[in-house]
């Protein structure tokens, strides 16, 4: 039963949406070039549900139809949590008792990303999804360094604070920026501190791939969705119980 398949209608009837962009001026045409589009990519039939121009010269849609693909769902490869949950009562025991001092996080949207709302719901005591931020959390000591944060700032923040742990977000990824910005992050603490003195290095942002952190030089990425406890509980497992 590992096999499975889009539905819309009736269960299995391989029925999908999409929506996408084309470079021209909404007209019949338009809609022509976006049901061939959707015929080239697999869709058998398709039916255009939605078509609006957006500004000079450009067309959103939303297109409609059946895929034959198949899923099989034991083939997938994802990154599984391979940590436990720990409460916010958990953490500041496990650092108390271990570290015997407070576990210092220095925060900060970097290069020109000024969408501070995900690393914000991170870090600020009001946290996300009902769980409090790690400001809440008595044992860590909190930096957070705000939007548009270059990497030498960055860099010297993290020494100046001593952090264990550097928490990094990154929302756009227009012409991969979030990758560039990631790579020039991870190269420029590898050149800063040797191996022993380097904090932990943890990216974030809803469209990372989670199994990248080897290519990009960071220890853990994590993506849409991501809790501040999962989070905290990442750092007590990585440093204080390893
Ligand atoms: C709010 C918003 C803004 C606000 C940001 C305000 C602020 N202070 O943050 C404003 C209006 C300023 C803005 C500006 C722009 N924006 Co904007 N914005 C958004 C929007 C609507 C929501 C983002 C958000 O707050 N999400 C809520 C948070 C909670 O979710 P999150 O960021 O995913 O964070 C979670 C996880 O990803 C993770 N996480 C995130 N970071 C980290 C870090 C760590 C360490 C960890 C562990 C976890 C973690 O945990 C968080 C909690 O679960 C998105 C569209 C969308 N719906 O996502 C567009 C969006 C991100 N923006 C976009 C764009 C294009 C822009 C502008 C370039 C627009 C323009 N032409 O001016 C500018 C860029 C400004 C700049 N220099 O960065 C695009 C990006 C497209 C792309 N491919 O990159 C989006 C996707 C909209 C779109 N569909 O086009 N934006």
């Amino acid at each position: 039963m590992s096999i499975v398949r889009p539905y819309g209608d009736t269960t299995g009837d391989g029925m999908v949406q999409l929506s996408f962009t084309l470079p021209i001026p909404h007209d019949k045409r338009a809609e022509g070039a976006a049901l061939q589009l959707a015929a080239k990519m697999g869709m058998d039939p398709a039916m255009l549900v939605h078509a609006k121009q957006m500004g000079d010269g450009f067309t959103f849609f939303v297109v409609y139809g059946r895929v034959t693909h198949l899923v099989d769902t034991d083939k997938v490869e994802v990154v599984e949590r391979d940590f436990p949950l720990l409460s916010a009562k958990e953490v500041n025991a496990l650092v108390k008792r271990r570290l015997r001092r407070k576990l210092s996080v220095v925060g900060a949207c970097i290069g020109t990303d000024a969408h501070t709302v995900g690393i914000d719901a991170i870090l600020n005591v009001k946290g996300i999804a009902g769980e409090k931020g790690l400001e809440y959390y008595r044992e860590l000591k909190v930096t957070n360094l705000g939007a548009q944060v270059t990497v030498p700032e960055l860099v010297a923040a993290a020494q100046r604070e001593r952090a264990d742990a550097v928490l990094v977000s990154q929302v756009v990824t227009q012409r991969d920026a979030h990758l560039h910005n990631t790579r020039e992050m991870s190269a420029a603490f590898r050149e800063a501190l040797p191996a022993d003195k380097r904090p932990l290095l943890v990216v974030g942002g809803p469209r990372f791939d989670e199994s990248m952190a080897g290519e990009l030089g960071v220890d853990r990425i994590f993506g849409r969705g991501t809790t501040p406890g999962e989070v905290a509980s990442y750092l007590v497992h990585e440093l204080v119980q390893s």
